[in-house]
């Protein structure tokens, strides 16, 4: 067999192996070729001499359009936050986060309600009622019931998507669901990388069958904010521009400004107070990380 070369991406990096997805959901076995002594992380572009038999040599490194970090994975287009209606119970809090770190990170980030065969909890009819009427991109799903399986792969069809949610969400099982159908075209290389055993250890993108990839995380409550001014906060909070226009100043954080847009909508019930006190939390750790780097 001819030695050819073709595109791929890193979805697993294991004991020295890379396994690398081409195109057609073909998953090699690779090597770094040896003179290569960049750091290669999964979601890595890379290209590849295909050896025959799976396997491959990884030749060159595409560059990265972003790293973000726990988990480490390159290029990601987009955040799944996955909380579910109940059991438990979602956290305004840690969503508020978590949309907050997709926009800062630039991605794209969905809002998916899981477990949707629960009755639903207080705080997940707060999530229903307020984020997709403000503009955020919003899903119902459950792993075990299969709703929103099909809308959740369409979402995700061309990206690089990360879970990120409190543990317990059901985002293992969910993803296991959103894989189902890919077992017979991969079946021999995945038993090889051990799909359906997972367990959230791996830095590893998982391939849906309709394109697009995901990496499972481990679920985690605490988020620690980046270095950033005081000032640019409130723009990763989409839905307050559209009230910013009533604030006396331009560069109001809407904080304990007087005449402040924001403030009014918060009043008006157009902006519920758990958002406000999110932003407000979030923005006060800002303002004392400022304080301590200055
Ligand atoms: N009722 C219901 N239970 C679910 C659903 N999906 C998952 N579960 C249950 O929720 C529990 C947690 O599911 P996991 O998929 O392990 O949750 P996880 O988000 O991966 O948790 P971590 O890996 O700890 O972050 C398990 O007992 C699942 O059986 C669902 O759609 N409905
Ligand atoms: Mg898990
Ligand atoms: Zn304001």
């Amino acid at each position: 067999m001819t030695a050819h070369q073709l595109n791929s991406v890193i979805i697993k990096k294991i004991a020295g192996f890379y396994y690398v997805q081409d195109d057609e959901g073909i998953i090699y076995e690779s090597k770094l070729r040896g003179k290569l002594k960049q750091k290669v992380l999964t979601g890595d572009r890379v290209i590849i001499t295909v050896l025959g038999d799976n396997r491959g040599i990884i030749e060159q490194v595409l560059p990265r359009d972003n790293q973000i970090l726990r988990p480490s994975i390159a290029n990601v287009t987009m955040v799944l936050i996955v909380l579910s209606q109940d059991r438990p119970a979602p956290s305004l809090m840690l969503l508020d986060r978590l949309l907050f770190l997709g926009y800062y990170n630039g991605l794209q980030p969905i809002v998916i309600l899981n477990k949707c065969d629960l009755p639903e909890s207080q705080a997940a009819s707060l999530i229903k009622e307020y984020y997709p009427a403000a503009g955020f991109n919003f899903l119902l799903s459950s792993g075990k019931t299969g709703c929103g399986i099909e809308e959740i792969r369409e979402a995700v069809a061309g990206q690089v998507a990360v879970m990120a949610g409190p543990s317990g969400s059901g985002k293992s099982t969910l993803l296991n669901t959103l894989g189902e159908g890919l077992e017979l075209r991969t079946q021999e290389v995945s038993s090889k990388i051990g799909r359906g055993k997972h367990t959230t250890r791996h830095v590893q993108l998982f391939p849906l069958p309709t394109g697009g990839l995901i990496a499972d995380t481990p679920g985690f409550s605490v988020i620690d904010m980046p270095k950033i001014s005081r000032k640019k906060l409130a723009s990763y909070f989409p839905d307050f521009q559209s009230y910013t226009e009533l604030c006396e100043f331009r560069d109001c954080i809407h904080y304990k400004e007087r005449l402040c847009g924001v403030k009014q909508a918060l009043e008006a019930g157009n902006i519920p107070l758990s958002r406000y006190n999110n932003y407000i939390a979030m923005l006060e750790e800002v303002i004392s990380l400022e304080r301590s780097y200055k």
